[in-house]
C-alpha cells in the first residue's frame, strides 16, 4: 500500500468513511442508443463489457441489469475455480479463465481475492476413480495440472477429512493445485469499476422486457423498464433467465433451469485449508476468509424458477459433510439461499452467434460458470466485436445441438448436477 493510500485510509477511518465516492458510475437513465448492450450485470456480463471497452473499438456500451450488479448467481455461488474438464475444447476455455484469474487483481487494480489453495475431487467408488484418472490423463495431455492422490495423501492434503468412515469411503482424489476460490462480489465490483472507468454505462434496476427486430431481421431496439433503447448489437448474459430473454427475440433455447442451493456456517478460525468436492455425494466445501464454511448442494430434481429449493437437498448435503468431516458436526449454519442455473444437455456452455443478426448469447454455464467468468467475458467480447466466434468459443456454438457436435462434460460438471 502506498503512503498516500495508508494516509487516506486513516483519514476516512477518523471521519466516518464519508469521503469515499462511488466506485463506478451507475446512471439512473440509459442513453437513447448504444452500439452494444449487454443484458445482465453478473460477472460474465460485466467482464464482457470490460473487455469490449478495453480491447475492441465498438463505440458506446451499456450493461442493463434488472436488479443490482452481482445480485444473480455471481453473488450466490460457492466460488470454486478449476479447469480440470475432460475435453480439449473445455480445457482451453476453462484454463484460459484460470490464467486470467491468476492476474485479475492486477488487471483490474482491485483485489478479487483469488486464492489458488487447491481443489480436491473425492473418489468414493471404482467408477469415480476410473473417471478421475481419465480426467488426470486428459488434463495433463492438454497442459492442465491435475494429479491423482491416494486416500492417505488426500487426508494429508486436507486433515479434517475422515478417510476411515464407511458411509462414503475415500478411495483417493483428483487434485488441481492451481484451482481455488475468489471473492464473488469483488469480481463483479472490480469489473464494474474498470468498465465504468472506460466509459461503459452500468444501468441497474433496468429490466429488459422486449427485443425488437428490423425489416432485415436484425435486432434494433430493446424495451426496458427505463424506456426504449436503440441498439446495434446485443449480448444476452442472463444466466437462469436466458430462455425468457431469448424468447423475446423469438429464439427457443436448449436449456433447462433448476434451483441450486448453498449455505454458510457461523465463522470459525481457519480450519479448512483447501476446497473439497464430492461429485457422487453432491457436496462441496471451503472456508471463506471471514471464517464461514461455504457449503454447496446439488440441484433440485425438477426444473423450476423457485429460488427456495428443496430442504431435503440441503439436509442430504449436510449429512454427507458431517460424515466426511466429523469435526463440523456441531457447527451451526447461518443462512442458506438458492440461485437458478440454466443447464444444457451436454453440461457445456453456449457462447456465440444466434439465428438473429446482431444478437449474441452467453449462457448454459449450469452449476459451474463462476470459474469461467474472466475467460467467458474475454472470448464473448471478441465474438461480439468481430461478429464471429473467438477460436476458444467456436466449439461452444448454439448450433452444436443441431449438428450433434456435443462436448459432454457431465462427469466434470457433476458435483451439483
Ligand atoms: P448472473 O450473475 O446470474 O448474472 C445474470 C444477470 O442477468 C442477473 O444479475 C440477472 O438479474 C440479470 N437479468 C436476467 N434477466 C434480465 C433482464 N430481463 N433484464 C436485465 N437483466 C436481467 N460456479 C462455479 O464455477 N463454481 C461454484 O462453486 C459455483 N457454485 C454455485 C453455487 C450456487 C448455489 C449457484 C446458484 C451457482 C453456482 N455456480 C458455481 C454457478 C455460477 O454461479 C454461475 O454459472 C455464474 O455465476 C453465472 O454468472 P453470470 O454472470 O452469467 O450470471
Ligand atoms: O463447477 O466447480 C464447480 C462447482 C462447484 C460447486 C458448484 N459448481
Amino acid at each position: 500500500m502506498s503512503g498516500f493510500s495508508a494516509f487516506r485510509l486513516l483519514r476516512e477511518a477518523l471521519r466516518g468513511q464519508s469521503g469515499w465516492g462511488p466506485q463506478w458510475r451507475s446512471p439512473e437513465q440509459p442513453q437513447p442508443a448504444y452500439d452494444v448492450v449487454i443484458i445482465g450485470g453478473g460477472g460474465h456480463g460485466l467482464a464482457t463489457a470490460y473487455y469490449l471497452a478495453k480491447e475492441h473499438r465498438v463505440g458506446r456500451i451499456a450493461v442493463l441489469e434488472k436488479g443490482w450488479i452481482g445480485g444473480g448467481n455471481t453473488g450466490r455461488n460457492t466460488t470454486i475455480i478449476r479447469s480440470n474438464y475432460l475435453f480439449p475444447e473445455s480445457a482451453a476455455l476453462y484454463d484460459h479463465a484460470v490464467q486470467l484469474w491468476e492476474g485479475l487483481s492486477q488487471e483490474l487494480n482491485y483485489n478479487v481475492m483469488f486464492s489458488p489453495r487447491g481443489v480436491l475431487m473425492l473418489a468414493h467408488n471404482v467408477h469415480d476413480e476410473q473417471s478421475f484418472r481419465r480426467h488426470v490423463h486428459a488434463n495433463r495431455l492438454a497442459g492442465v495440472d491435475n494429479e491423482w492422490l491416494d486416500a492417505e495423501a488426500c487426508r494429508a492434503f486436507c486433515p479434517p477429512l475422515d478417510i476411515a468412515q464407511q458411509r462414503y469411503p475415500v478411495l483417493g482424489g483428483a487434485l488441481q493445485r492451481r484451482g481455488g476460490v475468489a471473492r464473488h462480489d469483488a469480481v463483479a465490483w472490480g469489473y464494474a469499476r474498470a468498465a465504468s472507468a472506460l466509459g461503459v454505462d452500468i444501468i441497474q434496476n433496468c429490466e429488459v422486457t422486449g427485443i425488437s427486430r428490423g425489416a432485415d431481421g436484425a435486432v434494433n431496439s430493446l424495451a426496458t423498464t427505463k424506456g426504449e433503447i436503440r441498439v446495434g448489437k446485443v449480448g444476452v448474459v442472463a444466466a437462469g433467465s436466458t430462455s425468457l430473454v431469448m424468447a423475446m427475440a423469438g429464439v427457443r433455447m436448449p436449456l433447462e433451469s433448476f434451483p441450486l442451493q448453498a449455505l454458510v456456517s457461523e465463522p470459525v478460525k481457519p480450519v479448512f485449508p483447501c476446497v473439497v468436492m464430492s461429485n457422487t455425494v453432491h457436496a462441496y466445501i471451503s472456508q471463506s476468509d471471514k471464517g464461514e464454511l461455504v457449503i454447496g448442494a446439488g440441484t433440485d430434481q425438477y426444473p423450476s424458477y423457485s429460488q427456495a429449493g428443496g430442504v431435503q437437498i440441503l439436509s442430504h448435503t449436510l449429512e454427507a459433510i458431517c460424515e466426511l468431516f466429523p469435526m463440523f458436526r456441531r457447527m451451526r449454519m447461518l443462512r442458506s439461499w438458492g440461485g437458478i442455473v440454466d443447464t444444457t444437455s451436454d453440461r457445456s456452455p453456449i457462447i456465440g452467434l444466434t439465428p438473429v443478426p446482431g444478437l449474441f448469447v452467453n449462457c448454459g454455464w449450469g452449476t459451474g460458470g463462476f470459474k469461467a467468468t474472466p475467460g467467458s467475458g474475454h472470448v464473448f467480447a471478441a465474438t461480439i466485436a468481430r461478429a464471429e466466434p473467438h477460436p476458444i468459443a467456436a466449439p461452444f456454438s448454439l448450433d452444436r445441438f443441431a449438428t450433434g457436435r456435443l462436448i459432454d462434460e457431465a462427469a466434470a460438471a457433476a458435483v451439483a448436477h
